[in-house]
């Protein structure tokens, strides 16, 4: 008997429901731009995007323990334990872009980090940053430093929150730059287990999650295209949309060509065919 599940919160394009002792992550095909939800949908975006998430959980398992339980026969839903989520998204960044950016240029450094001069946008940095957030409800995560992180967490929390973020975001961009994506940074999200452990938890390594770049359109100095949303990005530009909602509807090449990108990005980072995961999406799990 398949078990009652009750609806407890909605993203902008997931949905999570409660299952007796559990959680359940849905991801939809709905897909955000300029932080608009569009009403037009990208086939399949949910099944890549929950693919990639529990690929990432699988392999990462041994950096840091994480909720994911079961991934569901319909391919974008994750069964997960349910944990006491930290009040601070971890975001590690490895090249200089968005609000990271937007910081250096007003103050040369980023979350109390101080960065060396003369960096230009989207340059790598001399290593991986951790730049915690808080979590807005509504409009965008605001960076902090490392000791308001400390009041929201406690310091020892935080110091192990930092270790496991940059380990993972280590290990993730490895694997992904020997496959010719850039993985330019990333928010992770960390909760605690009935012990008091820290356990990954949320989405891991997806494009929703994470700035994902062309390796072979990379460079340093302007804004490189994104892997999965340039076309959109592009379609919105050239209508001259003014970004406030509602979002356009999209063509369907548009449609076609980023559901194509979001294809690839699975199909590049885990090895495995797409077709293959629709069919029984337990082949992400090793
Ligand atoms: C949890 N979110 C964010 C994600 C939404 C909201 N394992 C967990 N235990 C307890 N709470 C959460 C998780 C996870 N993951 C995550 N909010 C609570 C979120 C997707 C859709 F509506």
């Amino acid at each position: 008997m398949p078990d009652t599940a009750v609806h407890v919160g909605s993203g902008k394009v997931r949905e999570l429901y409660a299952l007796d002792d559990r959680l359940l992550l849905v991801a939809s095909d709905r897909i955000s731009t300029f932080d608009v939800v569009l009403p037009t949908e990208i086939p399949d975006k949910g099944r890549v995007l929950t693919g990639l998430s529990a690929f990432w959980f699988d392999r990462t398992r041994e950096l840091c323990p994480n909720h994911l339980l079961a991934v569901r026969a319909d391919g974008r839903s994750l069964e997960c334990r349910r944990l006491e989520m930290l009040p601070i998204e971890c975001v590690v960044r490895g090249y200089l872009a968005g609000s990271a950016w937007k910081d250096y240029q007003r103050t040369g450094a980023v979350c109390g980090h101080a960065l060396p001069p003369g960096l230009v946008e989207s340059a790598p940095l001399p290593q991986p940053i951790f730049t915690p957030a808080t979590k807005a409800v509504e409009g965008h995560d605001e960076n902090i430093t490392r000791e308001r992180a400390a009041e929201l967490v406690g310091r020892e929390l935080l110091d192990e929150a930092e270790q496991r973020s940059l380990a993972l975001y280590r290990s993730a961009t490895e694997h992904a730059a020997a496959r010719g994506i850039v993985i330019a940074d990333t928010k992770l999200e960390f909760g605690l287990d009935e012990d008091g452990r820290l356990v990954l938890a949320d989405e891991a390594f997806t494009p929703d999650s994470s700035r994902f770049w062309p390796a072979a359109e990379y460079r340093a100095g302007g804004s490189p295209p994104s892997f999965d949303k340039q076309f959109v990005r592009d379609y919105c530009e050239r209508l001259g949309w003014d970004k406030s909602p509602p979002g356009p509807e999209l063509p369907d090449d548009v449609v076609a060509g980023t559901r194509a990108r979001y294809v690839e990005a699975f199909e590049r980072l885990t090895g495995i065919d797409f077709d293959a995961y629709v069919a029984d999406p337990r082949v992400v799990l090793a």
